[in-house]
């Protein structure tokens, strides 16, 4: 059976635009997901917006009744509950929010990455997307997508602080090559070192980018779907965070990829 894969954005606090958008996608009121749909989501689901504790009730939800087809991907965001925080964020998850997240962690609801591939091209998905060095470094060079992906989860797994290291978006500093999946800046950092070389793999990430007109021929922006993608040589890297703030983008969806096997969630 031929497979949807939608990758949903950075939600960003906002429930009443993750719904609208699920539904869209046909799932029902009653909480439940179409047969042939598996979600992907890729972190920062909460903050800025004005319901950050009704998103994690809604996505707990989905996961606990579908949890072959909801993949959670953390954010920032989410990173900011699960480890010592290493920013300041005015707004706070209560309690119970608190509790949902770091049970998805612990039981492996969330992860980091996740790979998808179809009949004709092979996806990571991160947060914020694998820079060519941290590739290079931490995943040796690895050309296959499903083994990237689960090294990355299990570099999580053993509470390896690479995976969490910030760059130029965190405390303004210059560019990190080796910044991580949760923080790299795709302008200054995720992309650079890709056109040097040719990807192993396409990328699908949140977290920046994807939030206007492009300065690089390679670069292609869908304003109705709010989605930024750069051709680069052996694959793309696609921006799909919706750029919500307080208030939401009107103008945005989910990226939909259609495949016949289900993404590999080792
Ligand atoms: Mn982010």
């Amino acid at each position: 059976m031929a497979v949807r894969v939608a990758v949903i954005g950075d939600v960003g606090g906002h429930r009443d635009e993750l719904r609208r958008e699920l539904y869209r996608l046909g799932a029902t009121g009653r909480g439940r997901l179409p047969d042939d749909l598996v979600v992907v989501q890729v972190g920062d689901l909460v903050h800025r917006g004005p319901d950050s504790d009704g998103v994690l009730e809604l996505v707990d939800r989905y996961l606990w009744a579908q949890p072959e087809q909801w993949i959670q991907l953390i954010g920032n965001h989410e990173v900011y509950y699960l480890r010592e925080p290493v920013f300041d964020w005015s707004e706070q998850l209560g309690l119970g929010a608190r509790r949902t997240l770091r049970r998805w962690w612990r039981d492996d609801l969330a992860r980091v990455a996740v790979a998808v591939r179809t009949p004709d091209e092979d996806f990571l998905i991160t947060h914020a997307g694998i820079t060519e060095s941290f590739w290079r470094e931490y995943l040796d060079a690895t050309p296959d997508v499903v083994d990237a992906a689960r090294r990355i989860n299990a570099m999580a797994r053993e509470g390896s602080a690479v995976l969490y290291g910030g760059g130029s978006m965190l405390g303004g500093g210059p560019p990190n090559p080796t910044v991580g999946p949760i923080w790299a800046e795709r302008g200054s950092e995720l992309l650079p070192g890709w056109r040097d070389t040719t990807m192993p793999f396409s990328q699908i990430h949140g977290h920046s980018g994807s939030h206007g007109p492009c300065d690089t021929p390679a670069t292609s922006f869908d304003a109705q779907r709010h989605h930024e993608e750069t051709r680069l040589l052996g694959g793309r890297v696609i921006g799909v965070d919706p750029g919500h703030g307080t208030r939401p983008e009107p103008d945005w969806q989910a990226l939909v990829l259609t495949t016949s096997e289900r993404p590999n969630c080792d």
